[in-house]
């Protein structure tokens, strides 16, 4: 089989046996009524092969790369990896345009050898700032209720990352086999779908803001992008996989571009 590539395009990132392959095409198809652009990725990070593993087994290692902007939202995208037993991982953020009052959507799904990492949030631009956190917070609050109560509690969260979680930050940890995945099904992939669609509905109610506003919330916007390029909890990974040239070019020119 001859290595597939990708175009910049709108077209689904498909990868073979990669886990979370149903929820970016949840996300791209709730995507569809927003008529997205496709964002532009350079090559070398639309679809990289590697290998990890030893040299007696080596493990096929594929990174991909979805991304789409619409006028409301400066870049959506998705980092897709696919390693086998080493690591399964979409990791999926959007990034508004701030010229309307929107926290960032996030989610971080993560296979790992010892375990699935699961989080999920809409996160605040600026927490102490209740014209931009009240009106998420109040409609986001009784998902987070709804579907925490099904799923053990992630443990602690580095204390840096504080100032960037709401207060419906889904943060859990389940075990590989069956308990696990029945629990991505069953609860999981409908909260995916749940905080998306009250992401997508606050989408399409904001208005655009004033000028100053606007430089308030790119300025938050800037430094919750810069903590997450320096905190990329992936990097490790990622430079494991592809050393770290790329990676680095893909963390802050890409993943993190603002
Ligand atoms: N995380 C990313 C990107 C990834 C990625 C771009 C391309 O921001 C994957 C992939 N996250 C990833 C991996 C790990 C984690 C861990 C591979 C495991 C790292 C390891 O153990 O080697 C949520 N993700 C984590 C952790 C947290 C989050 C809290 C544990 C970090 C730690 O314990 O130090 N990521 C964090 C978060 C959001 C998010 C709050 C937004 C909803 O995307």
């Amino acid at each position: 089989m001859s290595a597939p590539t990708r175009q910049n395009s709108l077209d689904p990132v498909q990868i073979e046996g990669w886990r979370w392959q149903p929820f970016l095409d949840d996300a791209i198809q709730a995507l569809e009524g927003l008529k997205p652009d496709p964002y532009p990725v350079p090559d070398q990070f639309l679809w990289k092969e590697g290998t990890t593993g030893s040299k007696a087994k080596p493990v096929p290692v594929t990174t991909a790369t979805w991304a789409c902007s619409t006028p409301k939202l400066r870049q959506v995208r998705s980092a897709c990896v696919e390693a086998g037993a080493a690591a399964s991982v979409l990791n999926f953020v959007i990034n508004p345009s701030c010229h309307y009052d929107l926290p960032f959507f996030g989610a971080d799904l993560v296979t790992l050898p010892n375990g699935h990492l699961l989080a999920l949030d809409l996160q605040p631009v600026d927490k102490a700032d209740a014209q931009h956190t009240d009106p998420v917070w109040e409609r986001l609050m009784p998902l987070f209720e709804r579907w925490r109560q099904e799923l053990p509690d992630g443990g602690p969260i580095p204390e840096e990352a504080q100032p960037y979680f709401s207060p419906a930050f889904l943060w859990t940890r389940l075990p590989l086999g069956a308990e696990g995945d029945d629990l991505i099904k069953s609860v999981i992939r409908p909260a995916f779908k749940d905080y998306l669609n009250l992401y997508l509905s606050l989408v399409d109610d904001a208005k655009t803001v004033d000028s100053t506003r606007a430089e308030l919330l790119l300025a938050g916007q800037k430094r919750y992008t810069a903590y997450r390029s320096e905190k990329d909890p992936a990097r490790g990974m990622l430079t494991r996989f592809y050393g770290s040239e790329w990676t680095e070019a893909y963390i802050h020119d890409v993943l993190f571009d603002l």
